[in-house]
């Protein structure tokens, strides 16, 4: 029998399929498979177990998921395959995935490709750019050609790294199927996930069980388990279908705050660590703290910490970024905590490239227990989103004041603002006018085009828009997508300056592939006092989940609850944003 698929795999199938369908310039449909594959990655729970559950209906019952879809579904756990992909794939036999992961080339470029250069693979893709081909393909120059294979060339290095957003579902289901065999009394996973840094390399679960044999099978039996590549007693060590590796370590009671402190890491933390234990004559290793033979501490992080006089870290800094200091001193900071968001400030809908309407955008919102989101649509110079002008603005904001009047009615707290993503030209103008900005409640600012120009060129635009008096929020400042796109050249430092002299926000974009400002660049804008906001740059109504991503990137900032303003209810904020 074939392997049952996870829900990765079948969402990248399905993600596929919107591609194969793009190429061939088939509307709208590519567009709802994609929207399936998104729900699908991030489902809670496993399609196999929904399907042995309910059945077909059960399928039909997940969000986004009609009759067709959901029979396709039924095929793939039933078989292994479809039958209507792999007729697709014959059509056109090439890495599709692949391929679409390289910055700059999309399904109509594949099918060009593959037409005419008969490219298939990434390497043949390189191999056809170094040859100078590309640049001979219709609507593509020497200027794409070198973009392509930058891009290459950069996915090269960062090869083996998953984004923590990509490795969350996963990561959850994997856990809860742990926690649900008897005897099971913590699940912890340590390592790079703990710490919430932005790509994961693997998977450190660690656990407390009476069966540790029960345990480990469960876990090597788990869906999203494409094969198991090594088992000991205690331990066992798998590759996902993902493509991400994890392993299982068993632990008993006694050590097991010491195991979570070792494997959490980071390593540079745990050497200057082990150097305190060293100092005051003990030992620290994965197994408890040591004064001789006698174990004084292991069975709590908090107590090992403690006794070597420091306060606990949280994992986030755990980086020997100064932390350690802080906490001989007492002096962390009160790291912004997880859930403390009540305003999401980026949030696109079908008027431009995001997935629903504005209503069901605040739907979900309020379900995530947000007070507040404001709508920031693309505006016109980004005409593949569709940008709105300055007279859709206007009557975008009518539909957000019906909306607005509609909550009040019902007696809803909740709070629609009128925003946009506006677009920062070439030279540091606007593209839309002053007067449709002041009818904003709020305006927000990002880079979308040019991101060749030199680092001044660079600074100095952005630094042009955020002295524009209408100005509220600098978005991405970076415009790095990890694993895919170098951050545009730009002095940050310089950026962060003018945006606390004019007081403008700058964003912590929590979308898993942005993360912009990074970790280091939150640090400067904390020291420097500069106003912040985390959101979701949410296109999806399930993409609020990626607040939280944001939040962990303050935290590994050394944010604190104050440092954000969409901590502050909908008046307050708007209040604290004024220039
Ligand atoms: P990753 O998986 O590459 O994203 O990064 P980590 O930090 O999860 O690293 P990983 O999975 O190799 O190991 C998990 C933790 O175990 C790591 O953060 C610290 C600890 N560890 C691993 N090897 C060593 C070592 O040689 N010395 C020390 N002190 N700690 C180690
Ligand atoms: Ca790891
Ligand atoms: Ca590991
Ligand atoms: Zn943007």
């Amino acid at each position: 029998m074939a392997r049952i698929p996870s829900n990765q795999e079948i969402a990248e199938i399905f993600y596929t399929i919107a591609d194969f369908l793009e190429m061939d310039e088939i509307p709208f449909k590519p567009r709802a498979y994609q929207r399936v594959a998104a729900t699908i990655e991030s489902l809670g729970q496993s399609l196999a177990d929904i399907y042995n559950e309910g059945g077909i209906k059960a399928l039909n019952s997940v969000p986004g998921v009609g009759v067709s879809i959901a029979e396709k579904i039924e095929e793939l756990l039933k078989t292994g395959k479809l039958a209507y992909y792999e007729k697709l794939k014959k059509k056109m036999p090439v890495d599709v995935e692949a391929l679409t992961a390289v910055e700059g080339v999309g399904p109509k470029t594949i099918k060009l490709l593959w037409k005419k250069l008969k490219v298939r693979t990434v390497a043949d893709l390189e191999q056809a750019a170094r040859a100078g081909k590309i640049r001979t393909l219709p609507r593509h120059g020497a200027r794409a050609e070198q973009k392509i294979l930058r891009s290459i060339e950069f996915q090269k290095r960062s090869r083996g790294r998953f984004m923590l957003g990509a490795v969350d579902p996963v990561a959850r289901r994997l856990t809860d199927a742990i926690r649900k065999v008897p005897g099971v009394e913590e699940v912890v996973i340590a390592g790079s996930y703990r710490r919430r840094q932005e790509t994961v390399g693997d998977i450190d679960i660690l656990a407390i069980a009476k069966n540790s044999g029960r345990t480990l099978d469960v876990f090597c039996k788990h869906p999203d388990v494409l094969e198991v590549t090594g088992r000991g007693p205690t331990k066992a060590n798998v590759r996902l279908s993902a493509g991400i590796e994890a392993d299982l370590r068993v632990l008993p009671p006694a050590s097991f705050g010491a195991a979570l402190q070792y494997f959490t890491g980071d390593k540079t933390h745990n050497i200057e660590i082990r150097k305190i234990a060293i100092k005051k004559g003990w030992k620290l290793s994965e197994y408890g703290l040591f004064k001789g033979e006698k174990h004084i501490a292991g069975k709590t992080e908090q107590e090992i910490y403690q006794k070597l006089g420091l306060d606990w870290i949280p994992p986030e800094l755990r980086s020997a970024a100064g932390e350690i200091e802080a906490a001989a001193k007492h002096a962390l900071p009160q790291l912004i905590p997880y859930g403390s968001l009540k305003g999401d400030l980026q949030v696109q809908t079908n008027w431009t490239d995001g997935a629903a309407s504005i209503a069901a955008m605040a739907e979900a919102a309020a379900k995530n227990g947000l007070s507040y989101i404001a709508i920031t649509d693309h505006t016109r110079q980004l005409a593949m989103t569709g940008g709105l002008t300055e007279k859709d603005l206007e009557k975008q904001g009518k539909e957000i004041e019906a909306l607005n009047s509609k909550y009040k009615i019902l007696h809803r707290k909740f709070r629609i603002l009128k925003s946009a993503e506006v677009n920062i030209l070439k030279d540091g103008m606007l593209d839309i006018a002053d007067a449709a900005l002041k009818k904003l409640d709020l305006v927000c600012v990002a880079v979308h085009s040019h991101f060749n120009l030199s680092e001044s060129e660079m600074t100095n635009r952005i630094i042009r828009a955020l002295k524009h008096p209408l100005v509220n929020v600098l978005f991405h400042p970076t415009g790095r997508l990890i694993g895919r796109r170098e951050p545009y050249p730009v002095d940050i430092l310089k950026i962060l300056r003018a945006a606390k002299e004019y007081g403008v926000a700058v964003e912590i974009n929590g979308s898993m592939e942005r993360l912009d400002l990074r970790d280091s660049h939150i640090r400067e804008a904390v020291k420097l006092g500069v106003k912040l906001v985390v959101d979701s740059d949410a296109h999806a109504p399930h993409h609020y989940s990626w607040l939280e991503l944001g939040v962990a990137q303050a935290r590994r900032g050394w944010a604190t609850e104050k440092d954000i303003l969409n901590t502050l209810p909908c008046e307050a904020f708007l209040k604290a944003l004024k220039r």
